[in-house]
């Protein structure tokens, strides 16, 4: 099935990184749009290809029968149901219910990291306080990741052990905040991020993000 996946800036749009790394990482072949958020073009996205009104969104087969997924949980399931073989989920029952979890907790949660401490793969600070509520976000975060690793992990580097799952996919941009803003983690929680942010398609989404040009001034601080 020939598939497009619909981005915000590489540079900024967090979840355009879980979709994209949903594809990249996992072998399965697709074609890319930016959508600079915000931008004259992004009227033009949501009138089009409605009824998305976000980014990202799949676009898979063509014409008539095109099949639009306009959410990153929703593009994780049907790349599972239509790409077993990638093993999108790890293959073990339970194993599969926590990393679902996980990605929904993900979905659903952590509006103060979200909205305080913004994705930038173009920037780092060394001065930005992440406030308490973010904090505790991140507190949260960590103690799911030593839970998961813990059980199913082994000798890592991933959650659920050698191979990345959708659960990696969906905490990279958390470890794309966390080196932004320079915030102190445990040493295993930190090595994790490592992990992620070392990942070859990582690596070449956050190249093509540098080379963006578009600014955000509302997701830019002045301090360095
Ligand atoms: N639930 C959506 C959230 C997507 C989302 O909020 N994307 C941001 C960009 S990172 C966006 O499109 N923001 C534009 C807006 O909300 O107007 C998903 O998982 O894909």
């Amino acid at each position: 099935m020939q598939y497009k996946l619909i981005m915000g800036n590489q540079a900024y749009s967090s979840w355009s990184l879980r979709a994209w790394l949903l594809l990249r990482a996992f072998d399965i072949k697709f074609e890319q749009e930016v959508v600079p958020l915000y931008g004259p073009e992004w009227r033009d996205y949501q009138i089009n290809v409605a009824p998305a009104n976000t980014v990202p969104t799949l676009l898979a087969g063509e014409g008539a029968d095109q099949i639009t997924v306009w959410d990153s949980l929703a593009i994780a399931e049907f790349l599972h149901e239509r790409h077993p073989e990638a093993r999108i989920w790890p293959r073990e029952t339970h194993a599969r219910a926590a990393a679902r979890s996980l990605c929904a907790e993900m979905h659903s949660s952590y509006v103060a990291l979200r909205s305080t401490l913004p994705m930038n793969v173009r920037r780092e600070y060394r001065t930005v306080k992440a406030d308490a509520e973010t904090l505790a976000d991140i507190a949260r975060i960590e103690s799911l990741w030593a839970w998961a690793a813990a059980r199913w992990g082994g000798t890592g580097p991933y959650l659920f052990g050698e191979r990345m799952t959708a659960a990696d996919a969906f905490y990279a941009p958390v470890a794309s905040r966390i080196r932004t803003y320079h915030v102190p983690l445990k040493p295993v929680s930190q090595a994790y991020c490592d992990t992620l942010l070392a990942h070859p398609a990582t690596q070449e989404f956050y190249r093509a993000g540098r080379r963006e040009s578009w600014v955000l001034e509302q997701v830019e601080f002045d301090q360095e």
